[in-house]
């Protein structure tokens, strides 16, 4: 691709990683305050460091690497950025970064430890806030200046089904847009006039369910990127095309129409909703299910067909030929198979009754460790063993190949550990967002738990693999991006990946955007319209004004 939009991409991924650097280093010290075995300097406080861990990696982590790649991506298949797609994809990283350092700063100093959720009843800053929203209007910028490019392609493309990468991205970015309208009203009109004192309270029912509505439909805004390599990427590491276009461009489409209605299932045991609301909302929630499950019947055809071409026989043979070797694969598949577990763990929080169980216990922490810790992150990771080496020309070694493959192993490890040790510790009842022992004076709970997997050392022990792994690929990273020689010879080329796909027999409808905001413009009024202005109108259950339905 062009050096120019390269550039773009390399900045975006920079920051992506220096995040991830202070947010492990974070991650790190949490587990060991847990156990007891650190105490913090008085300026230093456990929900500061919970909060700066949770923005950093879940919030800016992801998203500057998620543009990052989609910035390669599109430029590769669709071509080289034009002059006004290049300045707005420059604009919106730039104001991205000043709001993740106006609201990094605002935690580090103590000012907004309000957690990567940050909602009502907690308040911090207003600049933290102002920093939050800088975030969101930043990418804001950077998806118009895709969308952009991809309205140039279409123009000079009239008739033709964009390609299968593009498409991805335009999938993802209306998710995005759709979801932000929540966290953006309530940030702009209830947040900042709040946390500045220009309002004295805050609807606190109407807040959280606003954040909900986004936040929800955030964690498919990281899964969709790695459900791009999944169905792009993969493929062409195993020698195939994708499996099935129109299948994986339904997938994606499914995500637009079902990702937002279903935020009260994050609220399932708060008091200013009715039942039918929530119910109403647990069954799409069910629907949001069925795209994955797509995803997975795909992945496994894809393994079988491939396996198959390379010789395999017999019901399992094939999975003896995939390439194992090829740290790209491996690390895709590792993640894919977290997700078995973490996606289980999903449909277990969304059964209404099964949520009493879980709901703010340390399970939840270990359900998102197996969603967008491993199966997300990791298939970022996957992706950067190749995806800086393309954009900076250097040399993936096979010594680093085989820091790759300790880097996945040890993360894997550690993950399994600390993610284990964290659902049964929350099926014992174990809360989340609690600092433990010495915490203002509370006396240690630590004694609770004291089984092999039940107890906070094993969640320790897997929290230091973890930090070790992260700082063998942060050693990847500079290797790949600014030490490692440059690649000269053909075969030391680092290639895009990026896998055939055959659109002939795809239906055209399939690209008409208006049917998929529609539907989900029609979904998310149905199901938020009526609970949303009992809120507004401070109708609590029970009161006047109030229906049960
Ligand atoms: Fe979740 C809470 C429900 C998916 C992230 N979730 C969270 C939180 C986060 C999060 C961060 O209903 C905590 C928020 C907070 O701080 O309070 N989640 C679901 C459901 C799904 C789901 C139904 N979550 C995700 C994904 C995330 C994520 C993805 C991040 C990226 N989640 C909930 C609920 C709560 C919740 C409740 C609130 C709980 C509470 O009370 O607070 C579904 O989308 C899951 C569907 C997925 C599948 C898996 C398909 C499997 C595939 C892999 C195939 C493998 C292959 C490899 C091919 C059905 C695609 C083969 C390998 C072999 C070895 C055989």
């Amino acid at each position: 691709i062009a050096a120019q939009d390269r550039k773009i991409a390399l900045w975006n991924i920079g920051v992506a990683y220096t995040a991830f650097l202070i947010g492990t280093l974070c991650g790190l010290l949490q587990v060991f305050i847990r156990n007891d075995a650190l105490q913090l300097p008085s300026w230093l406080d456990y929900y500061q460091i919970l909060t700066a861990h949770g923005v950093l990696l879940a919030l800016i982590f992801t998203t500057f690497f998620i543009f990052g790649f989609f910035i390669t991506g599109m430029s590769k298949s669709l071509g080289a950025f034009g002059p006004k797609v290049r300045l707005f994809s420059w604009i919106g990283f730039w104001v991205t970064l000043l709001g993740t350092v106006m609201a990094t700063v605002m935690i580090v100093s103590g000012e907004a430890s309000v957690l990567y959720t940050f909602y009502a009843p907690l308040k911090g800053s207003g600049w933290f806030y102002v920093g939050l929203a800088l975030v969101i209007v930043g990418t804001w910028i950077s998806s118009f200046a895709l969308v952009g490019h991809y309205i140039v392609w279409r123009k000079t493309h009239k008739g033709e089904l964009s390609p299968l990468f593009a498409f991805m991205t335009i999938t993802t970015i209306i998710l995005w847009i759709i979801a932000c309208l929540g966290v953006v009203a309530t940030v702009l009109f209830q947040y900042i006039p709040w946390a500045f004192g220009w309002t004295d309270t805050i609807n606190v029912e109407l807040s959280r369910s606003l954040f909900w509505y986004f936040g929800h439909p955030l964690v498919y805004f990281w899964l969709l990127p790695a459900y791009m390599a999944w169905y792009v990427i993969v493929p062409k590491l195993l020698g195939v095309k994708v499996f099935s276009d129109s299948l994986a461009r339904l997938s994606f489409v499914l995500f637009i129409l079902f990702s937002i209605p279903v935020g009260f299932h994050h609220q399932l045991t708060e008091p200013g909703i009715s039942n039918f609301w929530k119910f109403l909302q647990v069954v799409l929630t069910f629907m949001v299910i069925i795209p994955s499950l797509m995803t997975a019947f795909s992945m496994f055809a894809t393994f079988e067909i491939s396996g198959r071409k390379k010789g395999g026989t017999g019901l399992f043979g094939w999975f003896k030929k995939l390439p194992w070797k090829d740290v790209r694969f491996t690390s895709i598949f590792i993640a894919m198979a977290f997700f078995i577990p973490g996606g289980a763990g999903g449909i277990i929080n969304a059964s209404f009754q099964l949520n009493e169980v879980v709901h703010n216990t340390l399970w939840i922490v270990g359900h998102f460790h197996i969603t967008v810790g491993t199966p997300v992150a990791m298939t970022f990771m996957g992706m950067t063993f190749w995806l800086i080496p393309y954009l900076t020309g250097r040399k993936f070694t096979k010594s680093m190949q085989i820091l790759g493959f300790v880097q996945i192993i040890t993360w894997s490890i550690g993950m399994l550990l600390m993610s284990t040790a964290q659902h049964v510790l929350g099926l014992l009842g174990a809360p989340r967002r609690t600092a433990y022992s010495g915490y203002n004076g509370h006396e240690s709970a630590l004694e609770w738990f004291d089984g092999i997997l039940t107890n906070h050392v094993t969640m320790a022990v897997g929290g230091s693999i973890l930090f070790l792994s992260a700082m063998i690929l942060i050693y990847i990273v500079v290797m790949t991006m600014f030490l490692s020689p440059k690649a000269v010879k053909p075969e030391e080329i680092v290639e895009f990946p990026m896998a055939e796909s055959d659109k002939e027999s795809t239906p055209k409808w399939l690209e008409n955007w208006w049917i998929w905001i529609g539907i989900a413009v029609f979904l998310i009024v149905a199901a938020y319209a009526i609970p949303l202005s009992h809120m507004i109108h401070h109708a609590p259950p029970g009161s006047e004004g109030f229906k049960t339905w």
